[in-house]
């Protein structure tokens, strides 16, 4: 019976997926243009990288544009990365102009097609803890945790969290709600009015570790060191991915 078949394909197919998991090099919390952007470089690296999503589609906030007119842009010297990525794209005054929708999907592409594993509507809600360093997550369905169901969650095991949340940068939150001591310069998460210059350079400056197992990138980075902003240019966002992939692979190599 066809019926029953396609049944048991989902359901084997989808643990295969979840056991191989839950224990893994590289847990990254969210699913926006920087963890797709480090997921790719960290898993065709050779690491095992999973990224939880609680939203039904990852992409983060790539998808809409500026102003949902669904074109965007990156800084012409990542043209090596678009490139990589196999992305079309026009060059503009020293910017280069790309459809969201296109960009998202290939970056989609490309991390899921080298092996990194996505799993969306699961939403990390707590951290994993050993010997004050972060060792993993605490995840649940999106569902349960937005329908208020009083439903346990289950952890996975990570040698590195990566905080890829975006504006709230809810990991980070998450340790400091704990009274744990985070590198924070302001007295609390929050990012500056927009300036895509200084907040496209302040991004990658503040891609870094900030607690002992975790690091931050993209938008978390610049709200949890009080950066500007920068709106519908995404360049940072794809070199704060690389950043914290270079620094992790460095990290698990030695
Ligand atoms: O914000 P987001 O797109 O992440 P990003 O990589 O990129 C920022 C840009 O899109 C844009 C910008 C560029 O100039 O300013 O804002 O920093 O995506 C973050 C993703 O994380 C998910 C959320 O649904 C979004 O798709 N997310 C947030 N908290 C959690 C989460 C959580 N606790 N568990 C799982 N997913």
């Amino acid at each position: 019976m066809w019926d029953l078949e396609i049944s048991k394909i989902i359901v084997n197919g989808f643990f295969e997926k979840f056991n191989d998991a839950l224990d893994v090099d590289v847990a990254i919390v969210g699913g926006g243009p920087s963890a797709l952007t480090a997921s790719y470089f960290l898993t065709k690296n050779g690491f095992k990288v999973v990224i939880f999503e609680e939203k039904n589609d990852p992409g983060g906030g790539t998808w809409g544009g500026g102003m949902l007119f669904n074109e965007l842009v990156v800084e012409e010297e990542l043209e090596w990365m678009l490139k990589e990525f196999g992305m079309n794209y026009k060059r503009l005054n020293g910017f280069i102009s790309i459809d969201s929708v296109h960009f998202a999907s290939s970056l989609l592409y490309n991390t899921t097609k080298v092996g990194t594993k996505i799993f969306n509507n699961v939403i990390v809600e707590d951290i994993l803890m050993e010997e004050n360093r972060l060792c993993g997550v605490v995840i649940n369905w999106a569902p349960v945790i937005k329908q208020r169901l009083h439903v346990d969650p289950i952890t996975v095991k990570a040698k590195y969290v990566v905080d890829g949340t975006g504006h709230p940068a809810s990991v980070v939150q998450m340790i400091i709600d704990r009274n744990l001591e985070v590198e924070l310069p302001l007295d609390k998460i929050r990012e500056f009015p927009m300036n895509a210059k200084e907040g496209e350079n302040f991004v990658l400056k503040n891609t870094k570790e900030v607690f002992p197992g975790l690091f931050v990138m993209g938008m978390a980075a610049v709200s949890v060191g009080g950066g500007p902003r920068m709106g519908p240019i995404f360049g940072g966002m794809l070199k704060s991915g690389e950043k914290v992939a270079n620094a992790i692979v460095e990290k698990l190599s030695v």
